[in-house]
């Protein structure tokens, strides 16, 4: 249907999409080569659903069939910093995305009417916000003004790198031409170097293992001993590689479309102790928080308190020396190590739960 492009373009931005651009959606192998070698590499660190989606990725028609071009779209999580809310323990930070209600919940109904709209077009169409087998980025990067920048970033000229993602695929023919955006990353190497772990490859490809958005909301257990320093403040998430990025400090904080929560920002840590998981998904269920399930925040927060230079926040690890799960007594023992407090690590030596008390050996021996 002629025209059905740019109506859906125009009909994406009045639902507050703010870049948009269309993709062939054509198989791409060395895309798929590059995809299956970092699975064969072991960097997608635990998560095996993106090994089963490997097939889907590879070839969109698999999710609709008859796939010509995808509408990829843009949206900014740009925010400006947020007042700290009185009362609690408000420490640690949260990567910026977290700052507003899950956004999958708030672009699915907007692809939904993307969706409908193309169906009164005579257009077939399907939408994927992040978990779904799309490669956003490799799409994005052929649709958007913009590049895969050395973080594994997708940059946006006008939003950078604080920028959510979502595809529609549709059955609409390839778009007539492609045009090509050159990497505009240069010399910097910014995010190479702040990033805590190494984690950012020379390949641009990130090592899940080690990244510390992978540690806080997609690692279930024990965070790995030696990277808990390195953590340092943060609760859930990291920005780090995105807001060194000078492409993300020129476009300043111009999210429109998501709106950032103090609380959220700022979440008191108390919140994720005394309180059963049905109790935390009816306060978190609705934000990012409910992916790490109360036990991951638990377990977080007693990592940002046991890194806190000032020592503060002792109530969060007394609440987390008797937490029913044993993971975050676990990360307990760590933290009181970290502090010195040797009477309070004694406690937990004699925990039921043997990684528990050997934990809480562990810290005994490094605090000498
Ligand atoms: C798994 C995943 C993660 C994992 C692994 C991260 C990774 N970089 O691979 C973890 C949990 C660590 C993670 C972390 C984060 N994620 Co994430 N994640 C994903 C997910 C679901 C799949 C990514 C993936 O397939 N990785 C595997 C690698 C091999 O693929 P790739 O990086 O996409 O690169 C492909 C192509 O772009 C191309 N390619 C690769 N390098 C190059 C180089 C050149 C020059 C070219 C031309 C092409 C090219 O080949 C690759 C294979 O096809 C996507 C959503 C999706 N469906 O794509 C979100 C997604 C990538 N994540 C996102 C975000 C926001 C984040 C965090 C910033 C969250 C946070 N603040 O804590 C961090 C950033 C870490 C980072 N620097 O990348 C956004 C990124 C938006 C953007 N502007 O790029 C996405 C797109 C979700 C969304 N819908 O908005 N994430």
């Amino acid at each position: 249907m002629p025209g059905a492009r740019a109506h859906l373009t125009t009909l994406a931005h009045d639902l507050g999409f703010e870049v948009t651009g269309w993709a062939d959606a054509a198989p791409r192998p060395a895309e798929v080569a590059i995809y299956q070698d970092w699975l064969g590499s072991g960097r997608q660190a635990g998560m095996d659903y993106l090994t089963r989606q490997l097939p889907r990725r590879a070839d969109l028609s698999s999710s609709l069939p008859g796939v010509g071009s995808v509408l990829m779209l843009g949206v900014s999580h740009a925010f400006a910093p947020q007042p700290v809310p009185a009362g609690g323990i408000r420490l640690g930070r949260v990567a910026r995305y977290a700052w507003t209600p899950d956004y999958h919940a708030q672009l699915e109904p907007l692809l939904e009417r993307l969706k409908q709209e193309a169906a009164s077009l005579g257009v077939r169409a399907r939408g994927y916000v992040d978990h779904g087998p799309v490669m956003e980025r490799a799409l994005a990067g052929r649709a958007f003004p913009g590049w895969q920048g050395r973080s594994g970033m997708l940059l946006s000229t006008t939003l950078g790198a604080f920028t959510t993602l979502a595809a529609l695929l549709t059955d609409l023919p390839a778009p007539p031409e492609t045009p090509t955006h050159p990497d505009r990353c240069g010399t910097c190497r910014r995010c190479v170097a702040i990033c805590p772990t190494g984690a950012i490859g020379p390949d641009r490809l990130i090592d899940a293992r080690l990244c510390l958005s992978a540690l806080t909301i997609e690692h279930r257990g024990p965070l790995p001993w030696e990277l808990r320093p390195r953590l340092g403040e943060w609760l859930f998430g990291c920005d780090l590689c995105s807001e060194v990025c000078p492409w993300s400090v020129r476009a300043g904080p111009l999210a429109r479309l998501f709106v950032p929560e103090a609380q959220l920002a700022h979440p008191d840590l108390t919140q994720f102790f005394g309180c059963s998981e049905r109790e935390f998904q009816r306060r978190f269920g609705h934000t990012a928080f409910s992916r790490p399930r109360r036990k991951g925040m638990a377990r977080n927060a007693v990592n940002v308190v046991g890194n806190d230079p000032a020592r503060r926040g002792r109530e969060v690890l007394h609440l987390a020396s008797t937490d029913p799960a044993w993971e975050v007594r676990e990360a307990a023992a760590w933290a009181w190590g970290q502090w010195r407090a040797q009477g309070e690590a004694e406690r937990l030596l004699h925990d039921p739960q043997p990684e528990v008390a050997a934990a809480a050996r562990r810290s005994l021996e490094a605090g000498g």
